[in-house]
């Protein structure tokens, strides 16, 4: 039997997940919010059915039924599912597995839901932690929490960066297969099964609903069923699955990176800011498995033999043929996503290594993010989440106590003039560049400072890069999560950029410990990872294999991050 990767190993033991909600600024355990809203749910079904049982013995609710069948308004579609809808409704629920049980590891890396993008503790209304603790520094990375193996992927806690892989990987094979199945449907004219083009659908779905609600089947009550043609409200619902909630995953997801945010700030204001975006994000998803559940429900109550032949293998038969493929199915798709976890824990490095030969370039082309979006002083968050661990050792708390006097930042290797400055001559090189702009921890959170210090490209025209120099390595004093010293490099591109900052400030005070002091990078198109806290040195070279363990930096090292800061 194969050993876990040897660096994933050091990560456990886990930290348990506590859900909370917040009601009225008051926090109540998560599950029993959901059994009293089930209970509640329950009572509503019972006072639904009542309600659906007196519509249809009094005469103007039979008269509603008679004006308003519960069929769809188009009749002319034709029966059956296509080879392609069938393979495309299968492949979705594999995609979907992945997707959610990804993203559920994903948010338990910063397990807090906020509605304001300054994501202060205790602003959060969802959340799997209790209180920030006060009394001491509290990163980011300290309040996450681990995932179950059976319900994250790959499980455990700080794998956010192989439950990206796999979530994007999963992403584009979820749009693609959108985009094909779509196209068919419009090419082959059945796209009026699924399109909405009469009125009177929204009436006709009531009719299908309160016939539900009489515990009858429409199916049965208008004597078509789902294979022959949808009832409304199943157009309607199908409508909405297909057409309404996997755009705005999209969409609210696309509002997630750096890149793309900021360089259009209006885009944010689409969904308010990026704290709701994420939250929509993560209550879509929940729609998506509430969905499921409503759907499977329906399908195995309404004749599950004959929808699962209709679904599976096209025929309206009742042999059970479709229901055992279905079983069978459903274990290959749990058996696969599965093995994904396994996958994860043993071959860390060859998913991110394909990642990087297949999702990255396309991410790379999509977000190219010249950012631009900057910030009202007004807009300063109260509070910004620290992250990283401070350097230690007799050496850094001499330049502590020494307020950085005998600070030395050495910029060395493939330049023409190689340089040690003090912070004094840091800042006399150039006037300090001031800008307030948001910053995006790739765990989610997020929150505005205005920032101030020597723009890199100053820095750059002073020690002149050589033309061999590609990438700049930015290492700091202190250790990432596997205890070795942490570092990340960057393409000189982005560091030419006017954004791209060496602060020594932060809101107009000079920068403390906790947020990098005495210089840390600010490079705005990027998840916070890339901003290297406590620079020591920064080494211009022609490939950054040779430093650390050769991945790009401490993240991609031992976390295993993608080369995908820009989302
Ligand atoms: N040296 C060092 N720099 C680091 C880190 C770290 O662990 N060590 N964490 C990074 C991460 S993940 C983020 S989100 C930002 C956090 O910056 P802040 O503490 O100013 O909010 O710092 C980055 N720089
Ligand atoms: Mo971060």
């Amino acid at each position: 039997m194969a050993e876990r990767h040897p660096v994933l190993r050091a990560y456990l033991p886990p930290v348990r997940p506590h859900p909370q909600i917040k009601i009225r600024g008051r926090y109540y355990p998560l599950l029993r919010v959901l059994l009293v809203a089930l209970a509640v749910g329950a009572g509503l079904l019972a006072a639904f059915i009542v309600a659906s049982f007196a519509f249809h013995a009094s005469s103007p609710g039979q008269s509603y039924l008679d004006h308003f069948p519960c069929v769809t308004p188009s009749a002319d579609v034709k029966p059956g599912y296509p080879f392609y809808t069938r393979a495309a409704h299968f492949l979705n629920f594999i995609y979907l597995l992945f997707l959610i049980r990804s993203g559920i590891q994903i948010m338990t890396d910063h397990p807090r839901l906020y509605t304001s993008m300054h994501c202060t503790p205790g602003t959060d209304w969802l959340r799997l932690r209790g209180d920030v603790p006060r009394d001491r520094t509290w990163t980011a990375k300290d309040d996450s929490v681990s995932a179950p193996g059976w319900l994250g992927l790959p499980g455990g806690r700080h794998m956010i960066g192989i439950a990206r892989h796999w979530h994007f990987m999963f992403d584009i094979l979820w749009i693609l297969t959108g985009a094909v199945f779509i196209s068919l449907q419009f090419a082959d004219g059945t796209w009026n099964r699924l399109v909405p083009t009469d009125v009177n659908l929204v009436p006709q779905a009531l009719s299908c609903a309160v016939t539900y609600g009489h515990l009858h089947d429409p199916a049965q009550v208008a004597g078509i069923d789902g294979y022959q043609r949808f009832n409304a409200l199943q157009q309607l619902t199908y409508f909405s699955i297909i057409f309404i909630l996997p755009p705005l995953q999209i969409l609210t997801g696309i509002a997630m990176s750096p890149a793309f945010d900021n360089e259009h700030k209006w885009y944010l204001r689409l969904f308010g800011n990026r704290q709701i975006a994420r939250s929509l994000h993560f209550v879509l998803m929940v729609a998506f498995i509430g969905f499921f559940a409503g759907h499977t429900a329906l399908a195995l109550a309404t004749g599950p033999l004959k929808n699962l032949n209709g679904i599976v293998l096209n025929n309206d038969g009742t042999a059970p043929t479709g229901a055992l493929l279905t079983v069978i199915g459903i274990l290959f798709a749990l058996s696969l996503t599965q093995s994904a976890v396994w996958f994860s824990w043993h071959y860390p490095r060859v998913l991110q290594r394909f990642t990087a030969l297949t999702v990255s370039p396309l991410i790379k082309a999509v977000f190219r993010g010249e950012p631009s979006a900057e910030y009202a002083p007004e807009q300063i968050s109260p509070y910004l989440w620290p992250n990283g661990k401070e350097p230690e050792g007799e050496e850094w708390q001499a330049l502590v106590d020494g307020d950085f006097r005998d600070y030395r930042l050495r910029v060395t290797g493939l330049v023409e003039n190689p340089v040690s400055l003090s912070l004094d001559e840091i800042k006399e090189l150039a006037a300090m560049q001031r800008q307030t702009t948001l910053h995006h921890c790739i765990q989610g959170w997020t929150g505005i400072s205005e920032w101030g210090g020597l723009p890199v490209h100053t820095l750059m025209e002073f020690v002149r890069p050589t033309p061999e120099a590609r990438f700049a390595v930015f290492y700091s004093f202190g250790k990432g999560l596997s205890g070795h010293q942490y570092y990340e490099a960057q393409p000189l591109d982005v560091l030419r950029h006017r954004l791209s900052l060496l602060a020594y400030e932060r809101n107009l005070e000079p920068l403390t410990v906790t947020y990098g002091a005495p210089l840390r990078l600010r490079v705005e198109n990027q998840l916070g990872f890339k901003m290297v806290k406590w620079i020591e040195e920064i080494r211009f070279v022609a490939d950054f294999s040779e430093a650390g363990e050769g991945q790009g930096g401490a993240n991609e090292d031992s976390e295993f991050f993608g080369w995908m800061a820009r989302i």
